[in-house]
């Protein structure tokens, strides 16, 4: 396991000199932010990204994300030219020494939440889902929800919900099919493993199909193009706010399959109703087994890339909610000490 811890380049608060000092670290998953989605990586840019991390003493070897364009998931004309860029990117990426590349196929929507900065009784701040709130909403009246207000306009927003009318989940499943076909060769021949975050949270949403929620959606997925290039990142934190979804049990089938690139590790404190917030990474304070999630990693042999997800905000920190440094880093520590004790007294199984 190589622990990781993302950042978001020269502009984040969070100091790549500050990344370097948490215990264990060992690399910075990061992107390319100034090109538009849909657009290709200049290599200069990737090549400079590169150096100031391995300049900084860590490794450059799993981008998050590069952008699946909303046309792809539509299956629209336009998308032979964005898969075109998709897979330079791919090349682009290889060129660098990235190993590992993190995507989605969540239409519209990334991550999903109604609160970005719900108090804890300890005084921190956390992100959080309100299922009730959600079902609420009705999208032909807009959308406002925190943290994407600022990412489309209400007409732009409009248009992209009436696209996706005639879009349900076999044709979003026909749509990756087309563009995984397409990407993983490309992935192949250049040694880069496709890592599919699954949907957050795993659920429908506002009308808009989700298609990566749950084990058999996983099952489905790896088996579309059946080879190593086409993977995922397991995050617990998304998969857990269903559950259904036994994570050590997913770490143990595609683990062991050697389909998981990329651990996001989080926990998530979920009623039954599919409310959740995000807690401390520890299992006392969330829904997961956190140390059953790391056994299952270190049973299967698990050589790949880990990252704490998203953290709380705490001791007064400001900035991007859930990207602090302080309880992300607190979560790669922990989960350092996690691995090291399953490490020495539960030895990997052959
Ligand atoms: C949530 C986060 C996601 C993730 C992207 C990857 O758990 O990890 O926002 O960054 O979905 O494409
Ligand atoms: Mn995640």
């Amino acid at each position: 396991m190589k622990m990781t811890f993302r950042w978001y380049g020269e502009s984040d608060p969070v100091k790549l000199e500050y990344i370097r000092q948490i215990p264990g670290m060992y690399g910075i998953v990061s992107a390319i932010y100034d090109v538009p989605v849909g657009e290709v990586w200049p290599i200069d840019k990737l090549q400079a990204l590169r150096d100031r991390i391995e300049g900084a003493g860590l490794k450059f070897e799993v981008v998050e994300s590069v952008p699946t364009h909303e046309d792809i998931k539509l299956g629209k004309p336009s998308r032979d030219r964005l898969i075109a860029n998709f897979q330079q990117n791919i090349r682009n990426c290889a060129a660098v020494g990235v190993k590992v590349i993190c995507y989605n196929f969540m239409p519209v929507f990334d991550w999903t939440r109604t609160e970005m900065a719900k108090q804890l009784p300890d005084g921190s701040f956390t992100l959080a889902f309100d299922a009730e709130a959600v079902a609420k909403i009705d999208p032909e009246k807009g959308i406002s929800l925190p943290g994407w207000d600022a990412s489309y306009k209400p007409e732009e927003l409009k248009a992209l919900l009436a696209d996706y009318k005639s879009v349900d989940e076999e044709s979003l499943w026909a749509n990756l099919e087309y563009f995984l076909k397409a990407i993983i060769p490309v992935a192949e021949e250049v040694g880069i493993k496709m890592a599919m975050h699954p949907d957050d949270p795993p659920r429908p949403i506002f009308g808009l199909p989700r298609i990566v929620k749950n084990r058999d959606d996983l099952a489905r997925l790896v088996n579309i193009v059946d080879s190593t290039s086409n993977g995922l990142t397991l995050c617990s934190g998304s998969l857990g706010a269903d559950l259904c979804n036994n994570i050590p049990s997913l770490v143990k089938e595609f683990g062991g399959q050697g389909r998981i690139h990329f651990g996001h590790l989080r926990n998530v404190k979920v009623e039954p109703d599919g409310t959740f917030f995000e807690s401390t990474h520890n299992s006392c304070d969330g829904s997961l087994d956190m140390a059953a999630i790391v056994k299952a990693y270190h049973d299967v042999g698990f050589e790949g890339y880990w990252r704490p997800d998203h953290g709380r905000m705490i001791w007064g920190e400001t900035g991007k909610p859930g990207y602090g440094l302080y309880d992300r880093a607190l979560g790669a520590v922990y989960l350092n000490g996690l691995w090291e004790a399953v490490s020495k007294y539960a030895p990997a199984k052959a």
